[in-house]
């Protein structure tokens, strides 16, 4: 039933369906820290402007992501395999704690 003209146009629109699903993305990232036996893991990372930074907290006792500057973010008590996100807006260097181990220490440092 289809004309070759039909089936060109079939091809086209293909390709350019797969032109636009695979086109390099502009959305903002999401960056993974992992806390350990005792550690934040990276302890210092690097994200630009609209990020999303989660905690999993992979160690067998609470813990939580606080900021060193009152009010910015703050968990709650993060038992394993608990999840604790954070979309960093403004550009900065965002040092953090754990409430319960303060010697616990992070940095998030934004910037474009
Ligand atoms: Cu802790």
């Amino acid at each position: 039933m289809s004309s070759p003209n039909q089936r060109a146009f079939c091809a086209r629109m293909l390709a350019l369906a797969c032109v636009l699903s695979c086109a390099p993305s502009v959305r903002a990232a999401e960056v993974q820290i992992k806390i350990d036996n005792f550690v934040f893991v990276p302890a210092t990372i690097t994200v630009k402007p609209g990020d999303t930074v989660t905690w999993e907290n992979v160690d067998d006792i609470p813990h939580t992501v606080t900021s060193k500057t009152p009010g910015i973010f703050r968990s709650k008590p993060l038992d394993t395999n608990d999840k604790y996100a954070f979309t960093f807006a403004t550009e900065g260097t965002f040092d953090y704690f754990c409430g319960l181990h303060p010697h616990m220490q992070g940095k998030v440092i934004v910037a474009p």
